[in-house]
């Protein structure tokens, strides 16, 4: 998309540069893009943007709801880029790709950039030119030790036999004092309580994955277990990723992560599908190099537009 530019902070957008880039995407496309609006304040009082993008924006229009969601971990900026890439990607094509107009014009597409906004900050504030590894939000835990892992403070089973998240606050994966006890969890549950979303992208970075429920098990006794699987396997048709639920790809365990709650408790229509990407390989890493941005969105976009494909049949 020729609007797609990189940003100031290793090629990657400061929260300021997302918060821009959101308008403009409005001032240029008002009939595709919604005046972005907050979901509520993170911990330290930041703005968690969201915007909608489709063919009447600014209206409810009765057609399946899909959520696109990124930066739930602060040190993984490229889920980030490549939203801001198939974002533009969109408004620009919608008037000459016959399947994009159709895709906008027969769904709602919610998308909320940067879900911790704070630890993203933090990042850039002590590494401002890249490499932060800040993974939690910024919670003070009250000891002296920082931070809540937002993908692991979901209510669905959080905590369960403290395998798959930590009860030590110190930790990279410390789940927080009970489900849902973070600002940030909460506003993502308060907008999906208030919309009927049925499908969402929650992207992460890194690995070449594509996972899904069960997060939590081993054995995944996921009853949609196969309609999961082949979901996966047509999303990934063209990139590649490895699909399949946590233990399958990465080999360990999770709880109280963002897919398994919207797929068993989020209830307001109907199972939410939820998905994780995680992009970028091993070499990339969290900081891939600002000459592997480009790249990797491209990697992305094919999967990206058959969720939305998808979730039109709805
Ligand atoms: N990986 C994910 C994490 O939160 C994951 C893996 C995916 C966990 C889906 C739970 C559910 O640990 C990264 N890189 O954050
Ligand atoms: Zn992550």
């Amino acid at each position: 998309p020729s609007n797609f530019t990189l940003g100031s902070y290793a090629g990657f957008y400061t929260l300021q540069e997302m918060t821009n880039i959101l308008d403009q995407m409005r001032a240029l496309y008002p009939n595709l893009i919604s005046v972005k609006s907050s979901i509520g304040n993170s911990v330290e009082g930041r703005p968690m943007y969201m915007v909608k993008i489709s063919d009447n924006p600014d209206q409810d229009e009765n057609e399946p709801e899909i959520c696109l969601n990124a930066v739930h971990h602060a040190r993984e900026p490229m889920s980030l880029s490549q939203l801001i890439f198939l974002m533009w990607h969109l408004l620009e094509n919608y008037n000459t790709d016959k399947e994009i107009k159709t895709l906008l014009n027969s769904s709602e597409i919610y998308i909320i950039p940067c879900v911790n906004p704070d630890g993203y900050v933090y990042n850039y504030t002590t590494n401002p030119n890249g490499g932060g590894m800040w993974r939690k939000n910024r919670k003070n835990n009250g000891n002296g030790t920082y931070g809540v892992d937002l993908n692991r403070n979901y209510g669905y089973k959080w905590g369960l036999d403290n395998v798959g998240s930590s009860g030590t606050t110190s930790s990279e994966t410390y789940r927080g004092t009970a489900g849902f006890s973070e600002i940030e969890t909460t506003n993502m549950r308060n907008f999906y309580n208030q919309r009927s979303i049925v499908s969402t992208f929650s992207f992460h970075s890194y690995g070449n994955y594509c996972i899904h429920p069960n997060e939590w098990e081993k054995t995944n006794t996921n009853p949609e277990k196969a309609l999961f699987q082949q979901m996966g396997a047509y999303f990934t048709a063209e990139n590649g990723f490895k699909y399949g639920n946590v233990w399958e790809t990465l080999a360990y365990l999770s709880n109280g992560g963002a897919g398994d709650w919207l797929y068993h408790e989020q209830t307001t229509k109907g199972k939410i599908y939820g998905f994780t990407p995680e992009i970028g390989t091993s070499t990339d890493g969290f900081w891939p190099a600002s000459s592997r941005i480009l790249p990797l969105c491209n990697a992305t976009i094919e999967m990206n537009k058959k969720l939305l494909r998808v979730s039109t049949y709805y």
